[in-house]
């Protein structure tokens, strides 16, 4: 049996087992975890399965172009047959679930994982369907529905459409490759268009004034080091609280940090009041090294996306003097391969 047979009987299986199936995002809900819980709420209830949308944390605003963000609910049900996590196998992303003592309720019954992430995978009560080479957990999803021959309505097309086009930055990420420019050619087949799917999301891209000029004063924060190959910043939890249910904050200067020339990679921190810091992670083209500072902290992604969580040291400055010192090595050991 083809690798993708096995993973198409896996869900088969699983799918005929549930009756009503609980979508779960993690705590960190982006494009792809978002379209992917709609494709699979859109492909089961053709099915006659009862779906539910979970997200422990609320859709931010950016997401909220795609059509049945608002039926996701915070609140796990009560009655469930079965649950299916998108887009993660990490354990530590379900955070909210565990604080709420909620996941027994997943481990009681049968669960299953749909992710692309290469990072070894840490949630220990359910059976995974990992696909790496797929650019995006919906291209998973698409790639069983078509194995199992399983319907594919419209607006299904267009939230695996939405998935590929969010990780894959429009289709110019590296993971990008002949099956996937293969999956948007049927989905344009089956009816959708791709410049409707852009305009919905650049629709929410417009910012307002005040974001703007918070990302004119984070932008004066950026720190260069390394002769400047790593750029960092560091978002305190006073503008977390303030500015994120409007935009993610790093995700507002990120990209203005890696555009600055000799910079291969851009770090943005959060610091919450628990102690807690995080990291997002973003290299340059051909610097494949974000994962690896990633799994130095115990955090995982991509190799040009990935992102940590540290809970048990709130020093930011020795984490960043780490991190300097583990990007700094990972970036010698390229050039020295190159
Ligand atoms: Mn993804």
């Amino acid at each position: 049996m083809s690798d993708i047979s096995k993973l198409a009987s896996q869900f088969q299986d699983f799918i005929s087992d549930t009756k009503s199936i609980v979508i779960v995002q993690a705590d960190n809900p982006d494009g792809d975890s978002l379209a992917s819980s709609l494709a699979l709420e859109e492909i089961l209830s053709e099915l006659g399965q009862e779906i539910i949308l979970y997200c422990g944390v609320e859709i931010p605003g950016y997401l909220r172009y795609m059509p049945g963000w608002d039926r996701v609910v915070s609140e796990l049900p009560q009655k469930f047959d079965g649950s299916i996590i998108v887009d993660t196998s990490a354990l530590s992303l379900l955070e909210t679930l565990t604080k709420k003592d909620d996941l027994k309720w997943l481990r009681l019954k049968p669960a299953l994982y749909i992710d692309h992430h290469q990072t070894e995978a840490t949630i220990d009560f359910a059976s995974g369907i990992v696909d790496a080479a797929a650019v995006s957990t919906g291209q998973v999803i698409y790639n069983l529905a078509r194995e199992l021959e399983l319907p594919m309505p419209l607006p299904a097309c267009e939230f695996i459409g939405y998935s590929v086009l969010s990780d894959s930055l429009g289709l110019t990420s590296e993971a990008v490759d002949s099956p996937t420019f293969q999956l948007m050619a049927d989905i344009v087949e089956r009816g959708v268009s791709v410049a409707k799917l852009d305009n919905a999301r650049r629709s929410l891209s417009k910012k307002s004034r005040r974001i703007v000029e918070y990302k004119g004063k984070l932008l004066t924060r950026i720190e260069f080091f390394d002769d400047p190959r790593l750029a960092m910043v560091t978002i305190p939890w006073t503008e977390i609280e303030q500015y994120s249910h409007e935009y993610n904050p790093s995700m507002l200067v990120i990209d203005e940090m890696r555009m600055v020339e000799g910079v291969q990679v851009a770090i943005a921190f959060k610091t919450y009041p628990d102690g807690k810091i995080t990291a997002k992670i973003r290299s340059n083209y051909g610097y494949k090294v974000a994962a690896g500072i990633a799994e130095h902290f115990g955090g995982g992604g991509h190799p040009y996306a990935a992102g940590f969580k540290i809970t048990n040291n709130n020093d930011l400055g020795s984490i960043k003097i780490d991190c300097l010192t583990v990007a700094s090595k990972l970036l010698d050991e390229l050039d020295t391969a190159a």
